[in-house]
């Protein structure tokens, strides 16, 4: 790759986990939750497990994407806790037996299911003995009783590791990418919504509604606050009356169901949110549309991309996965999104519209439905052309239905790939997520001899090629057309786009000048 445009953003680390030597790899841009959360499964352990890590001198080293680069004979020493859950017993039938009749409960489950690692729920499991372990430790047992309880959470948590390994290659044989069924989410149950509640800043609650928001300067658990805070903002809270607890439950759920990819991750999900809340307060939204219309644009926008392969919709349908042959070959990506945000609100726990009549739920989900789906490239020329044909006749009428679908649509793509709207320092570090969640892809797709992508190919793709075409031909003709219904959002969005376009173009001459210096 030429200037401005290298790739060596990724760093890999040697841990001894459990006597056991590791590498994890990770990219710079990386948060400290996701490494630690590598750590875990490179322990294949929950991953949501206290980590602490020492050098080879026993002296403590931070986990953080900044972790200085180290080789097999230095590595680091990895020491594991699991979770401290709080609160897990509530729903559990088996709370009122003592430890040790627990665990033989445990392992009598574990036994019959062992055959059919599929139907093993190894995260309600892990759960379980988590709350074993917390009861050991708050009750206080006998030494013989701990000894003997050890013994057996070390034992079933083996066979859970065992199966989980095996759940997964079963998935892979299926479908080719290791995806989990639809299910998933369901069948994993809620967590238990013990994220600390930030106290957020007059500052930072404003400077929330603003495009140039510093989105990589938060953790895991502060975007579910500045989500949280979102609904509260927007009095979505009020008009669906969503419990306090189920908003969070919900939230935390739908984190966990984002997988750590590169690019399609929580933080992209946050930042697509971000962008539609900063959006709806620069267009004044809150104060023309519905409060359920504004609870379907967030909602759709903090879905849209749940359960994310890291593998495109053409991965998909080239290699004939199991998502593109239950939804043939339509969209696989986008709807099994949309399947799997109906499944997390099908379980009442993490139903955030719980409380609306069945014909309030029904519009919510038919809205959500639309974006999702709406969020599929393929269909970008078809949406756009049809908000400007409804711009063109001169009364853009948001009381019509019709209209006011075209927008809606045309806004959750514009926050959906509005990287390039966020000032240059906040923009490129996702363009070498993208890249590297698309090299990945090429590279598989090379290995089995499908078709590749020029934009994906790490032989011929450079930053600048693919982000000049993208501004001009994508980016820039879509929000120059909604910036004529609100032409507010042109000095924040369309000219920072331009912008933007400017400065590859820039960096583009400089490579092709660069290019025709070594080839004289
Ligand atoms: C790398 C580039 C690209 N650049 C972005 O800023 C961005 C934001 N979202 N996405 C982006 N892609 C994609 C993620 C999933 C869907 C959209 N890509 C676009 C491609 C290389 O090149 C073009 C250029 C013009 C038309 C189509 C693809
Ligand atoms: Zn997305």
């Amino acid at each position: 790759m030429g200037n401005g445009s290298s790739f060596d953003s990724s760093k890999q680390v040697y841990l001894m986990i459990n006597g056991s030597l590791e590498k994890i790899v990770f990219s710079l841009h990386s948060s400290t939750r996701d490494v630690q959360e590598l750590i875990c499964q490179a322990g294949k352990v929950n991953r949501f497990s206290q980590v602490t890590l020492r050098n080879v001198d026993g002296a403590y080293v931070t986990v953080s994407p900044t972790i200085p680069q180290n080789d097999e004979n230095h590595a680091y020493i990895a020491e594991i806790t699991p979770p401290n859950l709080t609160d897990v017993s509530v729903s559990n039938p088996s709370t009122d037996l003592v430890p040790v009749q627990i665990m033989e409960q445990l392992a009598r489950e574990m036994s019959s299911r062992y055959a059919k690692p599929d139907e093993v729920n190894t995260g309600e499991l892990l759960d379980r003995v988590k709350t074993l372990e917390n009861r050991m430790d708050v009750e206080g047992l006998k030494a013989v009783d701990i000894d003997v309880c050890k013994k057996s959470i070390d034992t079933i948590k083996g066979q859970i590791y065992e199966a989980q390994k095996k759940f997964i290659d079963y998935n892979r044989l299926r479908d080719g990418s290791g995806l989990p069924e639809i299910g998933l989410p369901s069948k994993r149950g809620p967590s238990v919504p013990h994220y600390t509640k930030y106290i957020l800043s007059k500052e930072t609650i404003e400077y929330l509604k603003q495009p140039t928001f510093d989105i990589w300067h938060w953790e895991p658990n502060e975007m579910l606050s500045l989500l949280e805070h979102m609904y509260h903002e927007l009095g979505l809270v009020r008009e669906f009356n969503i419990h306090g607890v189920t908003l969070k439950k919900w939230l935390l759920c739908i984190q966990e169901n984002y997988r750590n990819n590169p690019f399609h991750n929580f933080r992209h999900c946050f930042c697509v949110t971000q962008m539609m809340y900063g959006m709806i307060h620069l267009c004044k939204l809150h104060e023309s549309i519905s409060k359920e219309d504004i609870g379907i644009l967030i909602t759709a926008c903090i879905c849209h991309d749940l359960d994310h392969p890291g593998y495109n919709n053409t991965y998909q349908i080239n290699a004939r996965t199991q998502l593109a042959l239950r939804y043939n070959d339509i969209s696989p990506l986008e709807n099994h999104h949309c399947a799997v945000a109906f499944e997390i609100l099908s379980n009442p726990e993490t139903n955030i519209f719980a409380n609306c009549d069945t014909e309030t739920f029904k519009r919510i989900r038919e809205g959500i439905t639309t974006l999702i789906l709406a969020t599929d490239m393929a269909k970008h020329a078809e949406i756009l052309d049809l908000f400007k044909a409804n711009l063109k006749e001169g009364n853009f009428d948001l009381t019509s239905r019709e209209h006011f679908n075209s927008l809606k649509m045309v806004l959750i793509k514009c926050c959906d790939i509005s990287n390039e709207v966020r000032p240059m320092e906040i923009s490129e570090p996702w363009l070498d997520c993208l890249l590297e969640e698309y090299f990945n892809q090429s590279d598989k797709e090379k290995e089995q001899g499908l078709p590749v992508a020029p934009f994906m190919d790490r032989e011929k793709v450079t930053k600048p090629t693919a982000q000049i075409g993208f501004i001009k031909f994508v980016l820039l003709p879509m929000f120059e057309e909604v910036s004529k219904l609100f032409p507010q959002l042109h000095s924040v969005m369309v000219e920072p786009l331009r912008k933007a376009r400017d400065h590859w173009e820039r960096l583009k001459e400089q490579d092709d000048e660069l290019r025709h210096k070594q080839e004289a």
